[in-house]
């Protein structure tokens, strides 16, 4: 098939494309078999309602072997390629990855609109098309160095609408245009992820660094993912970004609704708006203002818009939860302003109670409030999290409304996160228990039929030991970095943020440094890798990064201990790596402090390729816990209760278990070492010992010991490679809870009703 295009296109047999080319034909093969699958408008099969999940995230990945897989192509190309002397994989290390997402919420965006296609709804995504997207992070002198991450080619993923949308700032008008890209379901149709961006945007202005100017919103509107907020020019220009994608994105969802044949009233019965986090929050009062443009009173308006969006909250930390000054948005979208004000009003008329006021006494908007009053639906991502919600964190809307308050259990998609990223695997699978899973996940189920069969558990092993032999290749061609493969990989990979602790780990690989200093010598190597991007202002999180390079360099040169223990931390942690690190990990660290991580996804990625948990009880942990059952899960700490009780008492102090822990206090005393200053900055690690001691917000230390222990016993179990592989299979069989494919379902049934 690859071979029609090349003929057609270059008027050339494969073997003799060059490497552009062929790839540039894969594009095209994809495209054209992707579009082919579309559903038109007015297609009776269709329905007429559709979902527009709206976000400033899609942390998509690379593409190309994924919707080969989706289309099912993928073998027939390989071998077409491999006739002709090529090789897939080097095409798929050759495909840029657009990095439009930070972490979690964004990764979860792309895995729905996975799900949403396969299950054959019709859903699209709409959200910013972000020159740079998130930075790519160097290490230079142990520390993170930010750069810009070019993404976008002559010829990618992406089509060009005919589409023009114009968008009305304070003061000056622009002009959008919008890039379409094909989201490819497993075995079924094709939707949409539609992309605005403005035509004049200039990437020159990038000065060193990812350093720009901030204040010339039509150069650099779309140019980065969340530019740095530190600042107020930065935060400024994320609220500029918000709008242009709700003003965009709703002028969209209108014009097609119509297309689709509503008169605006019943606009309810055609559109279903999922509103990812609060950064899409505006399109809210822009709907109402374009609904009463078009006639429509107000009451009618705000009802119309509540019937069609939804809320999904995905933090508890009261600090990312988004307050936007009046005069922000009177400098930026100043046609909404009033219609927030009468949201405000009505609000107040209704409850006179200031806790859920839209604008507070500060004259600041709280976006989640506006959400919550105007929405039919608010849900957390995991059972936990929702019952945070509900009864403390957002307890008084759940007073107001409890019908609106539900739970969607965050998942993921198996095509990439089984299916693509470890083919070995999932070859096994489909030996041993049928390809059902594939579509099916619960099929896994299956497998824990094989719980005592010796054959099983010995090729479970084998696949483990090869993705970890890939991994240490990949890592050693494209970082440098030697792994030895006879040692445990325990892995912690994840936004780096106080909350999830990374630093709690990084104590870790001190105390047992210092063990094997005594003389202490684990049974077995251990590996501790590590892969985090911080926040280019989010200092301590620097300084976290910082520590473990520094452990890092401190260990590697260090031959007493290096042969026992090492700490890696890969540079630049995105999608490409994840979908090699994954596969190749045996203890997955999920160590947040319980109560301050919605869900986690990446801890469901992990336990479907076979790792065990190493967490605390916190997001969808939890449900991991309740499944696989105590004895396929290490789990250890302070529970939520306690952790909310002690936030609430006011009394923590870090220092008292300072003092009273001696193997706490040497290992936090060591970060401050005459070791440590050698190699690393003083002022940086001084800065992090600080912090510990007088504050620790996030509440290591009271952990420490449990953590340790824990970690201790998880080691010595896994010297048990029976018993360990079987915890292995229960932990395969047990993820099909975990699909995105049964997120998206309950999200179907419970709110959109496509
Ligand atoms: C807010 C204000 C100003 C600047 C930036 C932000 C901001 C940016 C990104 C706030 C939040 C985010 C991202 C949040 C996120 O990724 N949350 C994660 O969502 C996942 C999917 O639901 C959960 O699994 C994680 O637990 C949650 O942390």
């Amino acid at each position: 098939m690859l071979e029609e295009i090349v003929r057609r296109e270059y008027g050339v047999g494969l073997s003799q494309c060059s490497d552009e080319q062929v790839y540039h034909a894969l594009l095209k093969l994809v495209m054209e078999r992707a579009a082919a699958k579309e559903k038109k408008t007015g297609d009776p099969a269709n329905g007429k309602k559709k979902l527009y999940y709206i976000s400033a995230e899609f942390l998509i990945g690379k593409l190309l072997s994924n919707n080969l897989i989706n289309l099912g192509i993928y073998e027939t190309v390989a071998g077409e390629l491999l006739s002709a002397g090529k090789n897939l994989s080097d095409f798929e290390e050759r495909e840029p990855e657009p990095s439009l997402g930070n972490g979690g919420l964004g990764r979860l965006a792309a895995c729905f609109l996975d799900s949403i296609a396969t299950l054959g709804l019709p859903g699209d995504g709409v959200g910013l098309n972000y020159h740079y997207g998130l930075f790519c992070q160097k290490f230079k002198k142990n520390k993170q160095r930010e750069v810009p991450n070019p993404w976008m080619e002559e010829m990618d993923w992406r089509i060009r609408s005919d589409r023009q949308f114009r968008v009305s700032f304070g003061g000056f008008d622009v002009y959008a245009v919008m890039y379409d890209i094909l989201v490819t379901g497993y075995d079924n149709g094709t939707n949409r992820l539609h992309l605005f961006d403005l035509d004049s945007v200039e990437e020159s202005i990038v000065q060193k660094g990812i350093d720009f100017d901030k204040k010339d919103i039509q150069k650099n509107l779309t140019l980065f993912l969340y530019p740095d907020d530190s600042d107020e020019e930065g935060r400024l220009l994320r609220v500029y970004q918000q709008y242009f994608m709700v003003s965009c994105g709703a002028q969209l969802i209108l014009a097609e609704a119509r297309e689709r044949g509503s008169n605006l009233h019943d606009l309810a019965d055609y559109v279903a708006i999922q509103i990812n986090d609060t950064h899409p929050s505006m399109v809210i009062p822009e709907l109402i203002r374009l609904l009463m443009a078009e006639g429509i009173a107000w009451e009618e308006a705000t009802e119309i818009v509540t019937k069609c969006c939804a809320y999904t909250n995905h933090t508890i930390l009261a600090e990312a939860l988004e307050k936007w000054p009046v005069s922000f948005l009177e400098k930026v979208a100043p046609s909404i302003v009033p219609i927030i004000r009468r949201l405000d009003e009505d609000v107040n008329k209704k409850f006179g109670d200031d806790q859920v006021a839209i604008i507070d006494k500060n004259k600041l908007v709280h976006m989640a409030h506006m959400d919550m009053h105007y929405s039919h639906s608010v849900n957390g991502v995991a059972y936990l999290h929702t019952e945070i919600l509900k009864n403390t964190e957002l307890h008084d809307f759940y007073q107001l409304y409890p019908e609106k308050f539900n739970n969607k259990t965050n998942g993921i998609t198996f095509r990439r996160w089984l299916l693509h990223c470890n083919r070995e695997l999932a070859g096994f699978l489909t030996d041993t228990i049928g390809d059902g899973y594939k579509t099916n996940a619960d099929d896994l189920e299956k497998l824990l039929a094989y719980k005592d069969d010796d054959r099983i558990l010995n090729r479970l092993l084998e696949i483990k030991q090869n993705n970890k032999h890939r991994l240490a290749v990949y890592l050693k061609e494209t970082q440098g970095i030697e792994l030895d493969e006879d040692s445990i990989f325990d892995i912690q990979v994840k936004r780096l943020h106080e909350y999830k602790r990374q630093q709690l780990n990084a104590l870790y690989a001190i105390h047992k440094y210092k063990e094997i200093k005594r003389g202490k010598r684990p049974v077995r190597p251990i590996t501790m890798i590590f892969g985090a991007k911080a926040a280019p202002a989010y200092t301590i999180a620097k300084d976290i990064i910082h520590l473990i390079l520094c452990l890092q360099e401190l260990i590697r040169n260090d031959p007493d201990v290096s042969p026992y223990l090492s700490v890696v931390m890969v540079e630049n942690y995105n999608v490409t790596l994840a979908e090699k690190l994954i596969p190749a990990c045996e203890i997955s660290e999920q160590i947040s402090l319980a109560s301050k991580e919605a869900s986690g996804t990446g801890n469901m990625k992990f336990m479907l390729n076979g790792a065990v948990t190493l967490g605390t009880e916190d997001g969808a942990n939890v449900e991991i816990h309740e499944l696989v059952g105590d004895e396929n899960i290490y789990v250890f700490g302070d529970d939520s209760d306690t952790v909310i009780e002690r936030y609430k008492r006011k009394d923590y102090r870090s220092k008292d278990y300072y003092d009273w822990n001696e193997s706490l206090r040497e290992a936090v005393n060591f970060i401050i070492s005459q070791k440590m200053l050698k190699i690393g900055s003083r002022k940086h690690l001084l800065n992090l010992y600080n912090e510990l001691i007088c504050k620790d917000w996030f509440m290591t230390f009271p952990d420490f010991n449990a953590y340790v222990e824990t970690k201790e016993r998880a080691y010595r179990e896994y010297e048990n490679r029976r018993a360990w592989a079987q915890k292995m299979i229960v932990n395969i069989g047990k993820a099909g809870f975990f699909s995105s494919d049964r997120t998206i379902r309950q999200y179907n049934e419970d709110i959109w009703h496509l």
